[in-house]
């Protein structure tokens, strides 16, 4: 690591008092170019912490940038992952207040519940297959706390990897009942289909999300309990919205979740 402790608290407040007064911030590589993989995690570590200890309860994990379409359109190379809280829930089909956020995207996501641990290294779809429970469709509303969404990979994680809302909904499977490669998306706005992609978007095989995040847990000496709820990053690009629309996404076999933005 190269930043101390204090600079690494000071970071974490900086991002989290960003988020929660909607204000963006320019990347915070720009004044610490020296900040490495692990200060970028332990400020995430650090905005989880904050957020517990004022109350919020964790509700999962999600995995960001696994879909080259993502990657692309952000210009990184590497998935990576962030922490969920209570704070971020919205109900399917309910309103997402846009005074709350800075300039939110949508992206539609396949999200898994786990009903065994799982622990990396050597972690694979097969493994993630025999523990998961169900799977479910999500919706996540991305919010970078960044200027114009511009950063790097250490600036995007340390900002919980721009995590700001999510909607689960539909209809929750085993996924065994699911060919999730080829499991169809439609994103709609306003009732206009603006995207549409397939499961196998996300690193192959959205189940090999959840095995990449129980690999990198794993050289963290971490496991993911069973029981968790991951998300496993947007199948398309990320779509921005605005005050006033309306957001359904259709998932093949598992229903639709919607919501409007107020
Ligand atoms: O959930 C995500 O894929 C977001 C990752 C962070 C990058 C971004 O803000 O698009
Ligand atoms: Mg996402």
């Amino acid at each position: 690591m190269n930043l101390n402790a204090a600079t690494l608290d000071a970071l974490a407040v900086h991002l989290e008092t960003a988020e929660r007064q909607a204000r963006d911030v320019v990347k915070i590589t720009d004044e610490h170019p020296q900040m490495d993989w692990e200060d970028a995690y332990a400020i995430q570590d650090r905005i989880r912490a904050l957020k517990l200890a004022r109350g919020s309860r964790l509700t999962g994990l999600k995995m960001g940038l696994t879909s080259f379409a993502k990657m692309k359109q952000m210009g990184v190379e590497a998935p990576i992952w962030g922490f969920l809280v209570d704070d971020y829930v919205r109900p399917d089909g309910g309103a997402i207040e846009m005074g709350t956020l800075i300039h939110p995207k949508v992206e539609a996501e396949i999200a898994f519940v786990t009903k065994a641990p799982l622990r990396g290294p050597g972690c694979h779809i097969g493994d993630v297959l025999a523990a998961t429970d169900f799977v479910l469709p999500a919706v996540e509303v991305i919010d970078s706390r960044y200027r114009d969404f511009r950063f790097d990979l250490k600036s995007v994680i340390a900002d919980n990897c721009s995590s700001a809302r999510y909607v689960t909904g539909g209809v929750a499977r085993p996924a065994e009942e699911l060919d999730l490669r080829a499991l169809g998306i439609v994103i709609e706005k306003n009732g206009e289909v603006i995207a549409t992609g397939a499961g196998a978007a996300v690193l192959g095989h959205p189940a090999a999300s959840v095995a990449m995040l129980a690999n990198m847990l794993g050289e963290r000496g971490q496991e993911l309990p069973a029981g968790t709820f991951i998300m496993t990053g947007g199948a398309t690009e990320a779509y921005a919205v605005e005050r006033g629309d309306s957001v359904v996404v259709r998932y093949q076999g598992l229903g639709s979740v919607s919501m409007r933005f107020v």
